[in-house]
């Protein structure tokens, strides 16, 4: 499946194996220094404050937050203070490749999941403009991922994302909604405690 409809919407993509095992690596190794750079936080949702189960970093211009005081992007690590790190050259590379017309990305997010972490279903829609796709790479255990349609309450369709594996929310599906559901613990020796990266590539600003 590589162009896929969701719900009557078109502009879902799924690339699977799109990094062989050696990009993986080299991928991973430049999160890596990233991490160390710009440490891993442990997000909250807004109104309860409930921690996420997932924890968070970004590299670009702009990182994506949650906290008590809500959902948004800033230029700055929320406990260091400090920019994040740039976007490695090959996930610009990958922008590039699937949305050649659009502007540069500005945030990179970077979930990492252990493997009792999940996501709840939720739309990507903190970014001013929509024009330009959400891109995922998968890195680690497999994930089971959800995708529905722009209603919360539309049906939803589940597959499999595992290490190498890509996602593109765009066009028509740039809203839909999307969330993972558990992580198969074990299956892939990519990281080696276990647990799974997705890291997301987004344009936030129009040009
Ligand atoms: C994840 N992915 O795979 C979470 N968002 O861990 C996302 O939330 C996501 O895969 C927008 C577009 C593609 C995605
Ligand atoms: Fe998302």
């Amino acid at each position: 499946m590589q162009n896929s409809h969701i719900n009557g919407l078109s502009g879902l993509a799924y690339l699977p194996d799109h990094f062989d095992r050696d990009a993986q690596e080299t991928l991973l190794e430049e999160i890596r220094k990233i991490v160390a750079e710009a440490p891993l936080f442990q997000p909250a949702m807004p109104k309860t404050g409930k921690p996420f189960s997932v924890r968070m970093s970004n590299c670009g211009p702009l990182g994506w937050v949650a906290d008590v005081n809500g959902y948004r992007y800033q230029p700055n690590h929320p406990e260091t203070g400090k920019p994040w790190p740039a976007i490695p050259a090959r996930l610009q590379a990958l922008w590039s490749e699937i949305a050649p017309d659009a502007p540069p990305p500005e945030a990179c997010l970077i979930n990492y999941y252990s493997t009792d972490a999940k996501l709840g279903l939720h739309q990507d829609r903190d970014e001013d403009m929509f024009d330009a796709p959400v891109v995922s790479v998968s890195l680690g255990d497999t994930a089971t991922f959800r995708v529905g349609g722009l209603n919360r309450k539309d049906p939803t369709k589940s597959f499999r994302l595992k290490s190498g594996d890509v996602v593109v929310l765009g066009g028509d599906a740039r809203l839909a909604h999307h969330g993972v559901d558990r992580i198969l613990k074990g299956t892939s020796t990519l990281l080696k405690s276990g647990g799974r990266i997705n890291l997301t590539l987004r344009r936030v600003t129009a040009p």
